[in-house]
């Protein structure tokens, strides 16, 4: 036999394991243009659905009139609140516990808001009858500015009893949601009072919105004559869908099929129940046809869930020497009409108490008030893990205006405030268990690879120059030091509209050693399956190319919470790695039986088993497949199989070190990005390819967050920003190069030790572009401006600090 075996170096490389930059297996059919998104599906009879949008932010409906489009050829129905009534299906719950409109019942609270919904053979017609519809209105006073809906006698919400508690407690004005608490106030307070330095600065962390390329939709069938129900949709959590279908609908959960195929991007757009998907599943029992509904772009900028709107205000306290020593946050929160916010049902403001960052500060409060507007409903996790965003920029922010009231350089405060290595796992002041971190190795490569000395030298003979009239551009070095905190549950702290948030994975081994693998999250462009296959690779010794992993389909996959919050990794990659533990557990009964030696006497090695002190006696994982069905081992049933649910003991805290360094212009306000580092900390790293296009992918979020993109309304509640003319997404012309970095500092309680990354470049990239405008005005005294920092914001910055001459 001429064959050497291969060697053992050989064996891990073909598994294309963990750490292997293995190629996304997807993208043979994305690039092709070979993908399966819910308006691919094509279903015989199939009808379409389209809104009648409210043109007004508030109005009272006065009636509404669709003979004229009943008349249109083509046209099947026009659905209004009256219609869902009856099925009580006019109003939904929310995942905050409010209620939301499906269709305008009585009123309308936000512009874009559905009316009717319009059903005919197809989309154009659809489209043409929607302007048929005739609907009157009685304008109402609109409230678009959350402190003044707190004072004013304007009522938005006349369904809600005055006075009475909403889902988070007592409500002390009827535009008022909640008031959330964390935290020592009057510790806080005294702390603060007696401090040596104290800064307060109001950061406002706009509007925007999660902008994927695919905009949402569903497709639904009812089946009379057997009863089932099949809802194809871009949803991050199918499972959770058929839930809350089942519950609404009083149809049997085992007669509801969800399926998530092809999703062009989530970000958090799609986690929500919306509108469209109640009313073509009802347009789907009334035809008895199979119902599209898809969302064209100003309806999903419009209507579909916005992010962030928080007016923080914070007040941070140090010693002379820089020691943070107390931080003080208030929040006043935009929800909009209805409190449709993402979250975990405890945490009406999500994890926004993550607020001290990466700072070991001794004392925190936060009060967070939700508040009613006329705005459109929503409140996601747009990249970031339920307001951890928010809370890194507002930290960020106020750790560079302390930076500035002490005159110190800000990434020395940084550092000596820092959570320190031996302190972990570290509880903050605002209750959360960091599980591991080396910030302090982490802050001093970021600084290093950048120069950071001679950047800083460089900025200051740009201010002197800029002085003498020798230039009018600034230099801006934004620094970040973010901390993030993903894997929602555990299922103790964390539910979804009562349902626990934990993970699965299913998987199966065939006879002849490939595989396929079932998970209850859902991949929207991540690569998982590139990057679970190489969990399962590495813990079963099957090749990741033997290896399907499936998502989405809740007649197969196991129950699960979904893809958001950077959870998949550090729940589902979980309960994926324990998976193949039991497989390999079982593995190890069935070759010890084969090598006719003690199961205590074989041990693993990469892709088998082999007998303790003679390896040459062994059996790989594929004759141990075959095997397990095709061999009677007394004591073990046939087959090869295992499913793990997994509730994690904590989340997981990744974290990462940027700097952006930018120029300004002065008198143009424009910008240009002359070098941006990202290092992230993750632990343990599965893909490090999949997780630079999760940095660049993520910065370019970021980018856009900071630097232009906005949802934003005039004083009578039009949204000004509906089209992607006036809603910022940076192409490849404004996008920076990035560079990226690493340290690894695995999770103590993940099996593999990794967290999560897919939200860490937005969480820490917003702060790191936002500080390098701040930064680069500085010298001139500049503390605080709101984003996002368009040209026109910048120059108006530049002008207010008098450098325009
Ligand atoms: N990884 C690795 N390693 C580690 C980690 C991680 O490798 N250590 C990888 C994994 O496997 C995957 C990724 O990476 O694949 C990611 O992951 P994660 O972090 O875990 O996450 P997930 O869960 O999977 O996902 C989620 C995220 C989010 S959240 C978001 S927004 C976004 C991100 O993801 N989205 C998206 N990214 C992305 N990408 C894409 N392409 N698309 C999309 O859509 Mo939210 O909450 O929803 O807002």
């Amino acid at each position: 036999n001429d064959m050497t075996p291969p060697t053992r170096e050989e064996r891990v490389e073909k598994l294309k394991g963990l750490g292997s930059s293995r190629k996304r297996v997807e993208d043979a059919r994305f690039t092709q243009g070979k993908g399966n998104y819910v308006d691919d599906i094509k279903l015989p009879g199939m009808l379409h659905g389209d809104f009648v949008r409210s043109p007004y932010a508030h109005a009272r409906v006065v009636s509404i009139n669709a003979e004229a489009a009943l008349a249109l050829p083509g046209v099947v129905a026009v659905l209004t609140a009256k219609d869902l009534e009856p099925l009580s299906l006019h109003w939904m719950p929310t995942l905050a516990g409010d209620k939301q409109m499906v269709l305008a019942d009585g009123k309308v609270l936000f512009q874009g808001q559905e009316v009717a919904f319009v059903v005919a053979e197809d989309r154009y017609i659809a489209a043409d009858a929607v302007e048929l519809v005739e609907v009157e209105y009685e304008e109402l006073p609109v409230l678009v500015d959350p402190f003044e809906a707190l004072q004013s006698d304007v009522v938005l919400r006349e369904d809600l009893e005055p006075g009475a508690d909403g889902a988070h407690g007592p409500r002390r004005h009827h535009n008022h949601i909640f008031l959330w608490e964390e935290g020592d106030k009057a510790a806080t307070e005294q702390v603060i009072e007696n401090a040596e330095v104290v800064v307060e600065e109001m950061v406002y962390y706009h509007r925007t919105h999660p902008c994927p390329l695919e905009t949402c939709g569903s497709v639904a069938s009812m089946d009379k004559v057997n009863g089932k129900l099949t809802l194809w949709g871009t949803f991050q959590a199918p499972h959770v869908v058929r839930t809350v279908a089942s519950l609404l609908s009083g149809i049997e959960e085992h007669n509801i099929r969800v399926i998530s195929p092809d999703i062009g991007g989530g970000f958090g757009n799609k986690v929500g129940v919306y509108p469209g998907y109640v009313c073509s599943i009802v347009a789907s029992i009334v035809t008895g046809k199979p119902v599209k509904f898809i969302e064209d772009r100003m309806d999903n900028l419009m209507a579909t869930a916005f992010a962030r709107d928080y007016w923080m205000k914070g007040r941070i306290s140090a010693t002379k020497e820089g020691k943070i020593t107390g931080l003080h946050c208030h929040v006043t929160a935009d929800h909009g009409a209805f409190d449709a916010c993402a979250d975990p049902t405890k945490f009406p403001a999500g994890f926004f108490h993550i607020c001290t960052g990466s700072y070991d500060i001794p004392v925190a409060y936060v009060g967070v008030d939700g508040v009613y507007t006329n705005k459109a409903p929503g409140g996601v996790a747009y990249r970031c893990s339920f307001r951890v965003t928010e809370a890194a920029y507002f930290i960020e922010r106020m750790i560079e205006v302390l930076a500035m009231e002490l005159n110190m350089d800000a990434a020395e405060l940084r550092r000596i405030n820092f959570i320190r290595k031996e302190q972990f796992p570290y509880t903050s002041a605002l209750g959360w268990e960091y599980d591991s971190g080396d910030y302090h190795t982490a802050w001093d490569k970021a600084l290093e690879a950048v120069d950071y000395k001679g950047l800083r030298a460089e900025q200051a003979e740009r201010v002197e120059a800029f002085k003498r009239g020798e230039t009018r551009k600034l230099l801006g070095i934004g620094l970040t030091h973010f901390t993030e905190i993903v894997g929602a549950g555990p299922v103790k702290n964390c539910d979804i509209l009562g349902m626990g948030m934990f993970d699965s994975c299913e998987i199966r081994i065939h006879p002849t050693g490939s595989a396929v693998a079932r998970l209850g999250t859902i991949s929207q462009g991540q690569g998982h399956a590139t990057t679970f296959a190489q969990i399962l690779a590495s813990e079963t010794g099957i090749p990741a190319d033997s290896i399907t992993i499936e998502e989405g389909d809740t007649d197969t996959a196991p129950y699960g919470l979904g893809t958001y919050g950077s959870r998949s990794t550090p729940v589902a990659g979980a309960a994926t790695a324990l998976a193949g533990r039991k497989i390999r557990a079982k593995a190890q009964m069935i070759a010890a039986y084969l090598l006719e030696v003690h199961d205590n006497d074989v041990e693993w090695d990469v892709d088998r088993f082999v007998v303790k002190g003679a390896p040459e006696r062994f059996k790989t994982i594929q004759e141990i497949a075959y095997a397990a069905y095709n061999q009677a081992i007394p004591g073990v049933e046939p087959g090869l199989e295992a499913v793990s649910y997994y509730d994690p003991p904590n989340m997981t805290y990744p974290f990462g070190a940027y700097i952006c360094v930018m120029e300004i212009d002065v008198d143009t306000g424009e910008h240009e990005i002359r070098q941006f580092y990202a290092l992230d900390d993750c632990g343990t790293r599965i893909n490090p390819m999949v997780i630079e296009g999760q940095v660049h992918g993520g910065l370019t979020e970021a980018l856009a967050i900071a630097m232009g993109q906005e949802i934003a309304y005039d004083d009578i509640g039009n949204c000004k920003t509906g089209t992607l003319m006036d809603f910022f997404i940076p192409t490849a012309w404004e996008t920076p190069n990035y560079t990226t970095d690493f340290t690894e500092t695995p999770s103590p309680h993940h099996p593999i030790g990794a967290k999560g990354v897919g939200e860490s470049p937005n969480v820490g990239g917003v702060p790191a572009f936002s500080n390098a405008v701040h930064d680069a005005f500085r010298a001139f005294g500049l503390r605080q401006s709101h984003m996002p920092h368009d040209h026109w914001r910048i120059w108006k910055t530049a002008n207010q600090l008098g450098l325009h001459g």
